[in-house]
């Protein structure tokens, strides 16, 4: 615990108290299961995943699921599957909201689990179904994740003999169970940039957001991983300081306070708001590492 030293200057604070509860939740109920199925924000797929999983579900079937996939860049998603790829973890891309890439998640977990599945059945136990956690940060989608796999066929499985005392699973075609409440985990600010990232993609309650610092940041951001983008929706000079980019923003926005002052502080908060609702594309924020 107490992941959270950020010594940054956009100093995001992240770390709410009952997080210890819900880690010492998690790691009593991946005790349970077979399969952890991490849940990773595809606008971020390195900032929205805490890498201390990998201890958690040490010896675990993995399976890794970027969702909001509908928000992110194309061209991108596939490069970051291979990514998890080349790391021996099965990714695929999901949409929640819409259910897609949920439909044949029974066959891509059968597949990841085709071992035990196989061990089973030598030892003649034919009808155990695997039994698979959710886990991930705040707001990736988690419980919409739950609905959307569960839909009307939500069964709750609990309290039966054998199945531990208490706890709600999700039967999905009887090949496997879901428990029904997912892990939380924390989010890992190792350094600004992550911090930045996720307040970006909205994983932070909004009302403790520096939104101007953070405007400065995804206009860097953009600069980098998509230039001539600004310049491309809005006009503006991208060759120009961001702290000059975001006031041609809130100029070309046309937000002025009483005088005739620039209201640079929401032009902050709308241009964040432009990244959030896609207005400014289909984008991923992440850099792949070499
Ligand atoms: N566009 C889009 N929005 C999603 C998707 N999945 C979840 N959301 C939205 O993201 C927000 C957080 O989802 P939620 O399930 O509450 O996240 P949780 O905190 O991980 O349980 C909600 O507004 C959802 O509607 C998705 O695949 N695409
Ligand atoms: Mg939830």
């Amino acid at each position: 615990m107490g992941e959270n030293n950020n010594t940054s200057k956009t100093n995001i604070n992240w770390y709410p108290g009952h997080m210890t509860k819900a880690v010492r939740m998690m790691e009593e109920n991946i005790k349970l299961v077979d399969m952890v199925i991490e849940i990773i924000d595809a606008r971020a797929p390195l900032s929205s995943r805490n890498p201390d999983i990998d201890k958690l579900a040490l010896n675990k079937y993995r399976l890794v699921l970027m969702n909001k996939s509908d928000m992110s860049d194309k061209g991108e998603n596939d490069k970051w599957i291979k990514y998890f790829e080349d790391k021996g973890i099965k990714c695929i891309l999901v949409n929640s909201r819409s259910g897609q890439g949920v439909k044949n998640l029974d066959k891509t977990i059968k597949e990841i689990c085709k071992e035990k599945i196989e061990r089973d059945r030598k030892r003649g136990i034919l009808k155990r179904s695997i039994k698979c956690m959710i886990v991930g940060i705040p707001n990736v989608g988690k419980s919409t994740f739950i609905n959307s796999l569960s839909g009307k066929a939500k069964a709750a499985t609990g309290n039966k003999p054998g199945v531990t005392k208490g706890k709600q699973w999700i039967n999905v075609k009887n090949e496997f169970e879901l428990l029904d409440t997912p892990g939380i985990l924390w989010p890992k600010i190792e350094d600004e940039k992550t911090g930045v990232i996720l307040a970006l993609i909205g994983s932070v309650k909004d009302d403790i957001l520096p939104f101007e610092e953070l405007a400065y940041h995804l206009i860097g951001i953009l600069k980098v991983k998509y230039p001539g983008l600004l310049n491309e929706k809005f006009g503006i000079d991208e060759s120009k300081d961001p702290h000059i980019i975001l006031e041609d923003y809130s100029k070309i926005r046309n937000l002025i306070k009483s005088g005739s002052e620039l209201d640079i502080s929401r032009g902050a908060k709308m241009l964040t708001d432009d990244f959030r609702s896609n207005k400014l594309g289909l984008l991923t924020l992440d850099i792949i590492p070499e």
